[in-house]
This record gives structure tokens, sequence and C-alpha cells, in this order.
């Protein structure tokens, strides 16, 4: 009996050392250790050992069972050992590889003129309200002093969708709706930013898509003077402290008086220059005091209180502040253009 254990054993580690498949390996222990295995098979025949001879057997047996034991522990460390290597070397990350720079964006130059306008206004206590971007004719014309058949109103110059409804043509039929949603209360503080639309040949300085920024002021005894006053603070913030302003009369049919506002130009300083065409002066806005039948239609008595209003195309601004000579650059998404400005 103990030369078969130790046949086995001589057998068992010779095999085992071979072995280098943890499937082998295993199928192995099967093999010797196993419910069915060979060792297990010898041990059995222990019963028929005399007294003296089974604590011998005993020893050998577990000597034997050892032996297989370590040699199958040792393994199992060595497969772990490679298994894990092989893991390492798979899952490897080189971490001094550069990371992939993300693509920074920037904020449109129309956008960003509409913010500072907004911030410029919000800072002097008013507010921005929005509307819709398809009008009907009453908002959009007839109560802002435009009856029917006023040149103004010419087909030509604005997209009919029906009968009744168009494209606006200014923002100022927000302030209308403005006006008859306070129900005759005053005060009215709002700027309204948006989209316009008129029926126009594009060319480099008029789309027939653009934005516009209007402002009305609504309360006791407003006066030219607060519009003067208004329009003189807003330009020193938009352009700098050293801008000045000038009014010349003009006419529109929602304002009366109505004036044409200059800034001395931003450029030059009033001197002279290419982007100023020598005058010294550049037109950016229209405004005027609020026209009675206007207020009326908004639902303010005109005797009891007065406003002013203004309207400002932010394309003409942008591109008198950027230097930009064709209106198409803001529409057509050239990068060359719109890289420019990352990061002002
Ligand atoms: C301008 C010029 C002058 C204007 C008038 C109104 C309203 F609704 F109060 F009557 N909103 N905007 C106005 C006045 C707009 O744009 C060149």
């Amino acid at each position: 009996m103990k030369e078969k254990l130790e046949a086995l054993k001589v057998e068992a580690v010779a095999k085992l050392q071979e072995v280098n498949d943890p499937q082998a390996l295993n199928d192995l222990r099967v093999k010797y250790l196993g419910k069915k295995g060979e060792l297990t098979e010898v041990l059995r025949g222990m019963g028929g050992l005399s007294a003296e001879e089974r604590p011998v057997i005993g020893q050998v047996a577990n000597e034997v069972r050892g032996a297989i034991e370590a040699i199958i522990t040792e393994k199992q460390e060595l497969f772990q050992q490679q298994e894990t290597q092989q893991r390492l070397q798979a899952e490897k990350v080189d971490v001094t590889l550069p990371g992939r720079s993300l693509p920074q964006g920037g904020i449109h130059p129309l956008s960003r003129v509409v913010q500072e306008i907004e911030d410029i206004f919000i800072g002097m206590g008013y507010q921005v309200a929005e509307g819709p971007e398809v009008e009907t004719d009453y908002f959009n014309f007839e109560a802002l002093n435009l009856p029917k058949n006023h040149p103004a109103r010419d087909m030509q110059d604005s997209f009919y969708l029906t009968d009744d409804l168009l494209m606006r043509t200014q923002t100022s039929p927000v302030q209308v709706r403005t006006m008859q949603a306070k129900n005759g209360e005053a005060p009215v503080k709002i700027i309204c930013p948006g989209k316009v639309f008129r029926r126009d040949d594009d060319d480099a300085t008029h789309s027939f898509q653009f934005h516009q920024i209007e402002g009305l002021v609504i309360g006791d005894n407003i006066r030219m003077s607060d519009l003067k006053g208004t329009l003189q603070q807003f330009v020193k913030e938009m352009f700098g402290p050293a801008t000045g302003i000038r009014l010349r009369p003009s006419f529109f049919p929602f304002t009366e008086p109505s004036v044409e506002v200059d800034v001395s130009c931003f450029k030059c300083g009033g001197e002279g220059c290419r982007l100023c065409k020598h005058t010294g002066w550049l037109e950016i806005l229209g405004a005027g005091m609020v026209h009675p039948n206007v207020l009326r239609m908004g639902g303010y008595d005109p005797e009891k209180y007065t406003g002013f209003a203004f309207g400002m195309g932010v394309e003409r601004i942008a591109m008198l502040k950027y230097g930009i000579d064709d209106i198409r650059y803001f529409y057509t998404n050239d990068m060359g253009f719109v890289k420019q400005f990352k990061g002002i």
C-alpha cells in the first residue's frame, strides 16, 4: 500500500508540474483528490490494515495528500498571477497621452449685443417683454397709429400670411400688448428685443429678417428730457463714457414729436473717420414721445399719462461696434466669422 501511495505521488507530482492551464489543473485535482479520486480510492483500502500498519500508512497518505495539495496551491497562485499580469497589460492606460480638447464655442455677436443692451436697461429698472413673431394687422399697424392705406403698411414691405396675419415688421406690437395687459396702470418701463421681418432684397446692409430692440416708458409727466437723459445714459454704457448724442427732428406715425438719434463716433471721438463717413456722428436710434392715439389704443388716457419710446436695429449696432461690413455674415454661419467672437 505504501508503494502504491508513493507511486501515486510520483505520478501526480510529475503530471501536475507539466500542467499549464487552470482547467487541466482542476481536472487533475479531481482525478487525485476528488471524492472518486485515486488517493481516496487507495485510502478506502485502509479498512483491511492491521492496527500497527494503519498509523504508518495514514501518515504516508497525509504526506502524499499534502504534497499534491501544495503543488496545486502553488500552481493556482501562479495562474492567478499570470491572469492579473495579462489583464494589467490588456487594460493598460497611458496617463501620459494628451487629453482630447473640447471645442469651445462662443456667443454669437447678435446675442451678445442683445444681452448687453438688455443688461443696461435692466440696470435702469426696465423689464424685458417678448411676444409673437406672427402678428395681427391690428397689433402690428392699427394700434400703432398706422391706419389702413398708410404708405408704411405697403404689401411690398411686409410678409402677409393671410388677409389679417403677417410677420411682425417691428417689435412695437409687443408694447401694445403689454399696455393693454396693464389696464391703464402706470408706470410702464419695458424693452422688447426680437426678430422682425421686412420684404426687402438682401444686400450688404439689408436683410428680410433682422433684430430690433424697442423701449417704452409711460408714467406721470414723462417728458422729452427723460427720453434724452435715458438715451444719453444708454450710449455712455454701450459705447463708452465719452459718447455724446444729438437729436434730429424726424417722423414716425407712432410718436410725436419724433427724433433720429446720433451718437458721437466712438471710433474717432467725433473727429471724422471712415466709419462715420467724416461727419463725427453715427445714426443708431429712432425715438419720440408716444402719440396720443397709441396711448389711447393701449388703454392709457393721454391727458393723464405721457410716454416716450425708442427703437434700434441690433445688426446695425453690432456692425458698427465690431466693424462688420456685411449684414449677411450674421446669418451664413461662416466659421471664419463666428470664431472671431470666441471669448470676447
Ligand atoms: C422706433 C422709433 C420711434 C416705438 C414706438 C412704440 C410704441 F409702441 F410705444 F408706440 N414702440 N416703439 C418707436 C418709436 C420705435 O423705432 C425706430
